[in-house]
């Protein structure tokens, strides 16, 4: 297969016995994904705080790979990594302290056998558009035609509601 480009958003909000703190961990973890292929970027490193109940904040990161590997592939890679991080000494499966997901892919789209391109949280994510919009703004979202950087900008504005408002 030719190589193609993959965004990649990389998560950890615990500690890991060699790596240290999460951003440890996103430093190691990106490390590791250039084992797969050249990095063509590699985001600030974003202490966020957690949405959902994840509870701890989260350390949070963006990169873009480029790989000759296909999107299922790269997806068993991705998992083989996040189960090497997950591993504490003495437990043979400890918890996950690092989360990979494939958020686009320069090929267009993909849905099926457990993996979904563009990945469908994108729109709602601040932790994935930040550092995403700062490393490839210009990157359109295959299903809306819109850049990250568009995508991003209507999140983190204020809604129409808040807008419109009256100020007291
Ligand atoms: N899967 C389908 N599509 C994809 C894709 N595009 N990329 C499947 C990666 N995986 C994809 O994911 C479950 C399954 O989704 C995979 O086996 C794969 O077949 P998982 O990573 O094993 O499980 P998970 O972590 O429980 O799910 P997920 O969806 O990754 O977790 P979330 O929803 O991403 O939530 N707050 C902040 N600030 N920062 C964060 O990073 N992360 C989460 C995790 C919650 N809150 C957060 C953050
Ligand atoms: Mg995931």
């Amino acid at each position: 297969m030719p190589k193609t480009d993959y965004a990649i958003a990389l998560g950890s909000n615990r500690r890991h016995g060699n790596h240290g703190s999460p951003r440890g961990v996103i430093r190691a973890a990106a490390a590791a994904l250039a084992g797969l292929g050249p990095l063509k970027g590699f985001s600030t490193v974003r202490s966020t705080p957690a949405m959902g109940p994840a509870g701890r904040g989260f350390a949070n990161a963006a990169i873009i790979l480029s790989s000759k590997l296909g999107p299922l592939e790269l997806l068993r890679r991705l998992k083989e990594i996040e189960r090497d991080f997950g591993r504490r000494a003495g437990r043979r499966w400890g918890p996950r302290v690092i989360d990979l997901d494939i958020i686009l892919w320069s090929g267009g789209s993909w849905a099926g056998e457990g993996l979904i391109v563009p990945h469908p949280e994108m729109h709602r994510r601040r932790f994935v558009l930040d550092p995403l919009s700062e490393i490839a703004p210009l990157w359109r979202d295959p299903i809306s035609g819109l850049t990250l950087r568009q995508i991003q900008r209507r999140l983190a504005a204020p809604t129409p509601v808040d807008r419109n408002r009256p100020s007291a």
